[in-house]
């Protein structure tokens, strides 16, 4: 077991203005050390990993050249910024990331000093890195303004509409494209053959071929040359996307060669206006096993360095992404109008088989949530039935087109909503906590949430049969267990299953996930509980006889109390005058933050134990004001 000898350097590292000092020899020792460690450390909890062994080099370079104590850099979606992370003071909390309490998965700006913009959604950090320098010039700061951008995360529409901006300011931007031809899955999308035809371009391989020939006997010579080779590709190729945009660009060059990185960084960084840097790197680096499957090793559990070896979990059944996939395949199987859409989520989103069954009607459209929606709503128009699978802290970005574009032209795209609900250790830029907030809100939408595994399989299948756009949300991992029936059928919209009769006047229903938890309150509690399935439409009939003859209401959901499954059922009750004693359990009005799922529904007060007590303590005190029951 490595330990604090191992990394003698890291150790030292009293502040990330000390890189700025350290001669080339211990920058490359230092990187070393940082590798190495990454991979130790990830080993023990598991993270984001293969997109961190990738940035090594290029972290030490730019905090040698920058000067973070002033200079801003921002790390596009931030889950490559491990080694920023252990190289601006947080090394030895660096196993403790993602868990409760521990460090935050993404740039946090509570956490630290150095993370100057907190990240976590792709795409943000040009428009970030932009309104810095822009702040910076306003008030005669002289400081510098870097994003740090992955070719993945370059898909998304904010960074082109930042690099639209950016492009016709004086202001000093720098922008690093870090280019490893992978998002989480394999780059999709022209403007990814696009830069692969850079790295790969004809003019550029072949003056590169003809001048290592001509100058392989004179190595001294050859160096320099390499060094220059950078600037006259500059000059030779056609101009690029970016200069075309108004940016000086720069590139490619290799991201692993600190002795390259750090002359060009010193250089671009005394250029003036917008630049970019385009920077190729590979996920992975460094570390075997990464490197050749870079999508098994982006977020790996915990892991045996030496062999290469991912623990796997104890799986106790399906996990709810994995009965969407099962289910899309066999409804692609009898009905060919499915098209399956994933804004580069293919991995998490369970779409692996999908993707190899019916490569024809999948469509990976890159980090893309907006143009998913309405390239959805394209196919609706059509008379096809897309099915878009997206998390749902996601789908926050494709509202206007589910609204507009989707929701007010009555379009029967089907939503199904992963990741609803607390998700862990990607924490609060993740967790799923808004969608039926948002969502049931927008007229002619259909949105349901699962309690099990079954019921979701029927949820989607009775989505496909509707003419109008309907949502599945359904939570992160595995449900209570409940096998999917292979047969399908609608379920009929609208309607929820009283799934306990109780005799107390106390009714709980349940919109979801914590059903479970519902049962168990029926049974302490001799309550009716009722598995409402729909939020939208509601069950109004039998709301309202449950709520006629009860003596308070309780509802579940693993969603904001704002807003939420409860708040529909208060607005409905107010509608037909019924006055009923409520309480709403839900997500609290706060952010929350990381930790396992478990630690993330008791920070919430929705783990079993605080459900009851809170029903417990509820009820206990409307039955002291109203009596025991009739
Ligand atoms: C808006 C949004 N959509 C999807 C994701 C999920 N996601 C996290 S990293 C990633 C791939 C990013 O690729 P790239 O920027 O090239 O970085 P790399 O991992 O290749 O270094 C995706 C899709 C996200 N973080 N934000």
């Amino acid at each position: 077991m490595p330990g604090p000898a191992d990394y003698p350097l890291l150790e030292q590292l009293a502040a990330p203005a000390d890189l700025r000092g350290m001669a080339r020899p211990q920058l490359h020792a230092l990187a070393d050390e940082t590798r190495r460690f990454l991979v130790h450390s990830v080993s023990t909890r598991g993270g984001h990993f293969a997109a961190g062994l990738g940035t090594v080099e290029l972290t030490v370079a730019l905090y040698h050249v920058f000067d973070l104590e002033r200079d801003r850099i921002i790390w596009d979606v931030g889950h490559q910024a491990y080694p920023h992370k252990v190289l601006t003071g947080r090394h030895r909390e660096l196993g403790s990331i993602k868990q409760k309490g521990g460090l935050a998965p993404f740039p946090n700006r509570a956490e630290s000093p150095y993370d100057v913009f907190g990240t976590g959604h792709s795409s943000t950090s040009i428009s970030a890195a932009l309104g810095m320098a822009v702040g910076a010039a306003l008030q005669d700061q002289p400081r510098h303004a870097v994003a740090v951008i992955g070719d993945g995360a370059l898909s998304g529409g904010m960074a082109f509409e930042a690099l639209n901006h950016a492009g016709t300011l004086p202001n000093d931007l720098l922008v690093i494209l870090n280019d490893n031809e992978m998002s989480i899955s394999e780059g999709v999308g022209a403007l990814s053959k696009y830069l692969a035809r850079i790295i790969g371009g004809r003019i550029y391989s072949s003056l590169r071929e003809g001048g290592k020939k001509a100058l392989s006997q004179m190595p001294a010579i050859r160096a320099l040359a390499r060094r220059s080779e950078e600037h006259m590709k500059g000059m030779v190729l056609p101009g690029t996307l970016f200069e075309e945009m108004g940016f000086n660009y720069v590139g490619p060059i290799d991201g692993h060669d600190l002795d390259a990185l750090v002359p060009v960084l010193q250089n671009i960084a005394s250029l003036k206006g917008p630049r970019l840097l385009h920077v190729i790197t590979k996920k992975g680096k460094g570390y075997a096993p990464a490197e050749a499957d870079p999508i098994k090793w982006h977020g790996p559990g915990p892991f045996d360095p030496d062999s290469g070896t991912i623990f796997k979990e104890k799986a106790s059944g399906p996990t709810y992404s994995q009965v969407f996939g099962q289910w899309l395949c066999d409804m692609a199987e009898r009905d060919p109008a499915i098209v399956g859409i994933t804004p580069a989520m293919r991995e998490g989103s369970g779409l692996v088989e999908f993707s190899r069954r019916f490569p024809e009607r999948y469509y990976d459209v890159a980090i893309a949530e907006q143009h998913a929606v309405t390239f959805a709503a394209g196919l609706a128009c059509e008379g096809l039935k897309p099915v878009l699978a997206i998390y749902s802290t996601f789908l926050q970005r494709g509202y206007d087109q589910l609204v507009h574009d989707v929701a007010l032209q009555n379009l029967p795209v089907v939503f199904a909503i992963d990741r609803a609900g607390l998700v862990g250790g990607d924490g609060a830029t993740h967790q799923g906590s808004f969608d039926i907030s948002y969502l049931r809100c927008i007229p002619n939408l259909v949105l349901m949430a699962p309690s099990d595994e079954n019921e979701c399989r029927q949820m989607l299948y009775t989505a496909t049969t509707l003419q109008q756009p309907s949502a599945v949300r359904y939570p992160r991992g595995t449900g209570p267990g409940v096998a999917p029936v292979e047969a399908l059928a609608a379920l009929p919209v609208g309607r929820g299953v009283v799934r306990r009769e109780g005799h107390s006047g106390l009714v709980v229903l349940a919109f979801g996930t914590l059903l479970t938890a519902a049962l168990q309150a029926g049974e302490q509690h001799d309550a009716t509980v009722v598995d409402m399935r729909f939020i939208k439409p509601l069950d109004t009939a039998l709301l309202l006889r449950l709520a006629a003859q009860c003596r308070g209401l309780v509802t579940i959901e693993e969603n904001a109390v704002a807003g939420g499954a409860g708040s529909a059922v208060s607005e409905a009750l107010e509608a037909a005058g019924l006055c009923v004693p409520r309480l709403s359990i839900g997500i609290p009005d706060r952010f929350i933050e990381h930790g396992s799922r478990e630690d993330c529904l008791e920070a919430a007060g929705l783990d079993t134990p605080a459900i009851l007590a809170r029903i417990q303590h509820w009820w206990g005190r409307l039955a002291a004001t109203h009596g025991p029951s009739s």
